[in-house]
């Protein structure tokens, strides 16, 4: 059973996020389907998901459209309880729900003043009061369902759940925008720049088209803060080490130079994915040890 989903741009849409992270992190199946923000291309996708009017947006496999990233994560969970979206604890379920309900109605000041943006870090930014009392709750409601369900790693409410899922941009945020938290939350921040579903997504986010102008900002850069990514760059030819491509065994006609050998793709994104983390792809890191 495969889930078809639209999203937006990776590197800006938060709520895109969100919903892919429902599947990806969850070993789910999806066919994704992209729209940039702010083009006539948005509306054009959701034409196909009437009738949602936002990204991110479902379709299961017998036709049913089911918008909202809350909805998203309780008919994933409802569907494959095997896949754990939601603790199987009772009582850390609830507060996992209750996290995740209260990143969708709230934070509004964060999520205003520091719009998601994957491609960048600044540094200097400057927090209002209000984004501050954001991050203070923040602080607050993590640390409580931490020590509320017994987690011993960095993420919320024990393994990885859609709790998480729900906070991986706001992440984002705090990594691209430098913004002011303690030890355990940076320690949550950090688990969720490493995590593997979120590197591959970031290293999407790169390959999807140009920069977007409403998220360009003019704070001062610093390195992203999350793992460094092996250095990798386009090339325009080969001869590549590899034939056919590592994802999809096509020919490969884009290339890429990582540690003085040439890596061939069949088409530009995956190439450009590849080039922003190679690490980010087990098949490529497994013909890069091959090869
Ligand atoms: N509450 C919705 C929010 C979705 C949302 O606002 N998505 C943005 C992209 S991040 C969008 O589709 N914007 C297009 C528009 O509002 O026209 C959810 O949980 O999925």
């Amino acid at each position: 059973m495969t889930y078809d989903l639209a999203i937006g741009d990776r590197a800006y849409s938060s709520w895109s996020l969100r919903g892919w992270l429902l599947f990806d992190a969850f070993g789910l199946p999806v066919r994704v389907q992209r729209a940039r923000l702010y083009t006539d291309d948005l509306p054009r996708l959701l034409e196909g998901f009437f009738p949602a009017r936002t990204v991110p947006v479902m379709r299961t496999a017998e036709g049913t459209v089911v918008a909202e990233s809350l909805a998203i994560a309780e008919e994933l969970a409802s569907r494959h309880p095997e896949a754990g979206l939601w603790p199987k604890d009772p009582a850390a379920r609830a507060v996992a729900r209750m996290l995740a309900a209260e990143m969708h109605a709230g934070f509004t000041a964060l999520r205003s003043h520091f719009p998601m943006n994957l491609r960048i870090s600044y540094t200097g930014c400057d927090p209002t009061d209000a984004v501050l009392a954001d991050l203070a709750r923040l602080e607050t409601i993590w640390s409580w369902a931490r020590r509320k369900t017994g987690a011993q790693g960095p993420w919320l409410c024990g393994a990885y759940s859609a709790a998480d899922a729900f906070f991986a941009p706001v992440a984002g945020r705090i990594a691209g925008y430098n913004l002011p938290v303690g030890a355990e939350a940076a320690a949550c921040v950090a688990a969720h720049l490493a995590h593997p579903s979120f590197r591959r997504w970031r290293a999407m986010g790169f390959a999807d088209g140009a920069d977007q102008e409403f998220y360009r900002r003019d704070y001062p850069h610093r390195p992203w803060p999350g793992p460094a990514p092996l250095a990798a760059q386009a090339v325009d030819s080969g001869p590549s080490v590899n034939a056919t491509c590592p994802y999809s065994g096509k020919d490969v006609t884009h290339f890429l130079e990582t540690g003085g050998r040439v890596f061939g793709f069949c088409n530009a994104f995956c190439r450009d994915k590849t080039v922003a983390d190679p690490e980010a792809w087990s098949k490529f890191m497994a013909l890069l040890s091959d090869g």
